[in-house]
This record gives structure tokens, C-alpha cells and sequence, in this order.
């Protein structure tokens, strides 16, 4: 009988095409601009390994994240809805709960009905627990585990918040218990110093007004403050290789069946502090160099596959979960340094912001001998993923489940350069794509991101702009064409459920 039931099955697979299910890599770094890497025409930044990736891929120009920061962007990610759908889905603090239901489908947990085996390994930032006031020093559930990995190797929220430390499993690495952790994010705790009262003991200052001044952690000053945990905290410097390791041995452990590793690199999110070998190299600040160091990690997951002998039947996808920032807490060189590279390329505003710069995102998916490389234009979001594997992995969805992704397969391998006819994108403010028209709905929102210095996109009138001749958002035609901005707004208040 078992025997009958997997003829049948890897029948069903060579009906559809595939002599093997592939494996899936997914790569997501943290704030990268469109126009950060060299296939994306940056010259002032070389990033070899990822133009190698570009030549065996799709690239994308017109893909997106659903939103302009990391939580929501992953939000939808995993689940395949906007995140707006759902309240406390902003940037999260490093102590807040798990804001995926454990019983929601999610990406991963799409790839284990089909048989895969599935890892995460990097940046979180989703929540752990059932509430803010948690135990780390046990076994810290729900998380990752329980929406869909067999294994996690995670920092919990972001390299700038406590608690700095690695979480495998559920369980904090290299933790000693005689020295347990507690995590406060509304006042001090214990005795460790903090970046506002000790800035000598700084190895990077943090911006002015920025706030990354509580407990410092090697050397660096952190949002929130925790006390304990000494030998369980990271050093800045190691995490490219601590991560990649682990990527590594998720690979090297899971060759032989299909797997799903979900690998969400910390770069070039701040704080950024390079290891010896990248420090200095891009002659762009820590800001290029962590980018570099990015580069080379996607090298050796390259590298790696290939030895592994699984290349040919491995997806690779790259993708970054919003626009690039410069000075986003720290004074790392990323705004002196930067020698007229353009991390936003063509496009207006960057990380927090409406304007394209905040969502619209390098997005790369290779899969050799299955995909021809070419470049589409095709309108794709990382929220259509989950749609988009339910079809590859035949694995169908319910008309509940992941209800904002559409299936996109088609377009995310190159069959075709058409996409969806619209998306939705949030900020502060929402806008909408449809065609070559982009509607910013009015905000009262600062127009500033004084801070970061980010053109936010905000402005109390309707925006309209045609992205076909104005990718820039330069020419605002709202006036022009009233009907278009009516017919938009109602659309978005339509998909909004308004
Ligand atoms: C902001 C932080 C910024 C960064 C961001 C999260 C301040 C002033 N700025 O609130 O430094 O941590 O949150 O970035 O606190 S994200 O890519 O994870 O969304
Ligand atoms: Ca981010």
C-alpha cells in the first residue's frame, strides 16, 4: 500500500513536469535597496556572487514587498495576507508575542504537507510566546517551531534590540543558567551599562535622538535593556558566520530529501559591524561592506549547493523585506562615506517610506535548467509566494487560507511577464499599483523622516503617478486626473474591505 501511495505520488510529479520536487532556498536580507547591487546597475558597490545568481535567474524590476519595514514585509511573507489585516503587526519590539497564529497556514508549513523538511535560520522578527512577559531562560514557545519549521536557528527580533542573543529550537544558545536573562523594554534592569550613561564604553555611537542607547552589547548600544545571559550574547562580528554555518549544516543534513530553508540574513540592517574580513572593503562605510559580506554568504550557499550535488534541482530565491535607510541609529559611515552610491537606484524615498524606494525590492529566483534567465517587469509581490508554491508543490489552498496571495508561479519563473493588475503596499499611508498607475492615499504623516532623512511619502492630497514614464514619483497627477484617483481610492478601500 505505501509503496502504491508513493508511486502515485512522484507519478503526480512527472505528470507535472518535475522529475524531483526541488528544494527551496529562500535568501531575505534586511534593508536592501533596489539599487544596492550591481545587477541592479549600483557601480560604486561590486556584488559578484549575486550577479552570478542575477545571470541563472528571473529578475525582477517591478517586485515588491507588501510593506516599507521588516514586520509586516515578513508578516505577509509567512502567511500570505496583508498585514494591515491584522492589528499589532508594526516593527516589533525584541520581547513582544507571536503575532502568527499557530493555526494559520503559513509558507513553511505549506512545504511540510508537502513533504519537506523546513529550517529558518537569521532574523525573526515575528514575536515569541504567548505574551511580552516570558520566561528565556526555558524553552520559549510558541515561535517558529510551531507555524511551520522543523528547525530554527533565530535572533529573535532585530541586531539592534534586545535580546541579543541566538535562539535555537526554542531554547536561547550558550545560555547559562546561573546567569539567567530577563528582558525589560520600558525601563532598566540589572547592572549592565547602558549606551546613554556610558558612551566610552561605545565601539559605535549611536545617532542622536535615535534611541539605540539602552543595554550595550558588545560594545554596541541596543533598543531595550536585558540583564543576564552574558555568555548566550552575540558578537556582532560572527553572526555572518554563525548563520551561514548553520544554513550550511540545514543543507549538508537535508541533501538527500526535499527541504525548505528559509535563510533571512541580517545585513545590511543596522547595527552594522562587519567581520575583519569585510571591514573597510567596500570604501562605502559598514553599510557597503555589510553588503559585501552578504554577497559572499549568498556565494557560499552557491558554493555549497553545488558541492552538495543538488543544484540543478534547487530554487534560490533572493529578495529583501523593504528599501534601503542610511543613518538608522548609528554612526557608522553608511551617510559620510557613501561616494555617490544610490542605494534606491531610480526611485524615490527608501526604508519607512510610500514612495517606491520603500517596497519595491531586488528580487532574484533561479532555478537551473527550470527557469531561463531573462529580466521581467512583471508586477509580483512576496506575499504571492505561498499562492504560488500551493501550485508548484500541488498542494491547494482553501478559499480562507493565505487569502491575499495570488498565484504568480507563471511570472515568478519566467513564463510570462504578466503579473497582478494591482497591489496594495503600506507605510504609514497605503498605496496602490494597478497598471502603471501608483495612488498614494492622503496622510497627514510627516513628509520627513527627519531622522533618517526619508522622503516618507506622505502628503495630506492624493498622489498619482505613472510609474511607465515617471519611476522617480516626481510628477504628481492627481489633479489631472481625477477619475483615476477616485477609481483607485475606491479600489483600495474595495480590497480594504471598507
Ligand atoms: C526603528 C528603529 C530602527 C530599526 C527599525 C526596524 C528607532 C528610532 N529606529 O524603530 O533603528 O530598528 O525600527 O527595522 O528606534 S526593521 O527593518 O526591522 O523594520
Ligand atoms: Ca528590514
Amino acid at each position: 500500500m505505501r509503496k502504491y501511495l508513493i508511486v502515485c505520488f512522484f507519478s503526480l510529479w512527472a505528470l507535472a513536469g518535475f522529475a524531483q520536487r526541488p528544494n527551496v532556498i529562500f535568501i531575505y536580507v534586511d534593508d536592501l535597496g533596489y539599487g544596492d547591487l550591481s545587477c541592479y546597475g549600483a557601480t560604486k558597490l561590486h556584488t559578484p556572487n549575486l550577479d552570478r545568481l542575477a545571470a541563472q535567474s528571473v529578475r525582477f524590476t517591478n517586485a515588491h514587498s507588501t510593506s516599507a519595514t521588516c514586520t509586516p514585509s515578513r508578516y505577509a511573507l509567512m502567511t500570505g495576507q496583508y498585514p494591515w489585516r491584522r492589528t499589532g503587526t508594526a516593527i516589533l519590539p525584541g520581547d513582544a508575542a507571536l503575532i502568527v497564529p499557530t493555526n494559520t497556514t503559513t509558507l513553511p508549513k505549506l512545504f511540510q504537507k508537502a513533504g519537506y523538511t523546513t529550517g529558518i535560520v537569521g532574523k525573526w522578527h515575528l514575536g515569541l510566546g504567548d505574551a511580552v512577559a516570558k520566561n528565556w531562560n526555558e524553552e520559549i514557545k510558541p515561535g517558529p517551531n510551531e507555524v511551520g519549521f522543523d528547525y530554527s536557528f533565530i535572533f529573535p527580533a532585530t541586531a539592534d534590540r534586545v535580546p541579543s542573543v541566538f535562539v535555537e529550537n526554542g531554547k536561547v544558545v550558550a545560555l547559562d543558567k546561573a546567569d539567567p536573562i530577563a528582558v525589560d523594554y520600558k525601563k532598566p534592569i540589572g547592572n549592565d551599562p547602558t549606551g546613554k550613561e556610558h558612551p566610552e564604553l561605545l565601539k559605535m555611537k549611536s545617532s542622536p535622538g535615535q534611541g539605540h542607547d539602552n543595554t550595550i552589547v558588545n560594545g554596541i548600544g541596543r533598543i531595550g535593556y536585558m540583564s543576564g545571559g552574558h555568555t548566550a550574547r552575540w558578537t556582532d562580528e560572527e553572526m555572518p558566520l554563525t548563520f551561514l554555518t548553520k544554513a550550511k549544516s540545514f543543507i549538508d543534513n537535508n541533501k538527500s530529501k526535499p527541504f525548505f530553508l528559509y535563510y533571512a540574513l541580517t545585513e545590511p540592517h543596522v547595527p552594522r559591524m562587519p567581520s575583519t574580513m569585510f571591514k573597510g572593503k567596500s570604501g562605502l562605510g559598514f553599510r557597503g561592506d555589510a553588503i559585501l559580506q552578504l554577497d559572499w554568504a549568498v556565494g557560499e550557499i552557491m558554493q555549497q549547493v553545488t558541492a552538495a550535488g543538488i543544484a540543478k534541482n534547487t530554487i534560490i530565491i533572493f529578495s529583501s523585506d523593504n528599501g534601503p535607510v542610511l543613518d538608522d541609529g548609528y554612526v557608522d559611515g553608511a551617510v559620510t562615506q557613501l561616494n555617490g552610491h544610490t542605494p534606491w537606484g531610480p526611485l524615490r524615498g527608501g526604508k519607512y517610506s510610500a514612495f517606491e524606494a520603500g517596497t519595491r525590492i531586488p528580487l532574484l529566483v533561479s532555478w537551473p535548467g527550470n527557469v531561463k534567465p531573462s529580466v521581467s517587469d512583471a508586477l509580483v509581490c512576496q506575499i504571492d509566494f505561498i499562492a504560488s508554491f500551493s501550485k508548484l508543490l500541488q498542494q491547494p489552498l482553501a478559499a480562507s487560507e493565505a487569502t491575499d496571495s495570488q498565484n504568480m508561479l507563471n511570472a515568478l519563473t519566467g513564463k510570462t511577464k504578466q503579473g497582478r493588475s494591482w497591489l496594495v503596499l503600506d507605510s504609514d499611508t497605503y498605496a496602490i499599483i494597478e497598471g502603471n498607475w501608483k495612488y498614494i492615499a492622503p496622510s497627514n504623516g510627516a513628509a520627513l523622516n527627519k531622522l533618517t532623512n526619508t522622503e516618507l511619502g506622505n502628503n495630506p492630497k492624493a498622489q498619482l503617478y505613472d510609474l511607465s514614464n515617471d519611476i522617480g514619483e516626481k510628477n504628481n497627477l492627481a489633479e489631472k486626473q481625477p477619475e483615476t484617483v477616485k477609481a483607485l481610492g475606491e479600489l483600495l478601500k474595495k480590497i480594504q474591505g471598507y
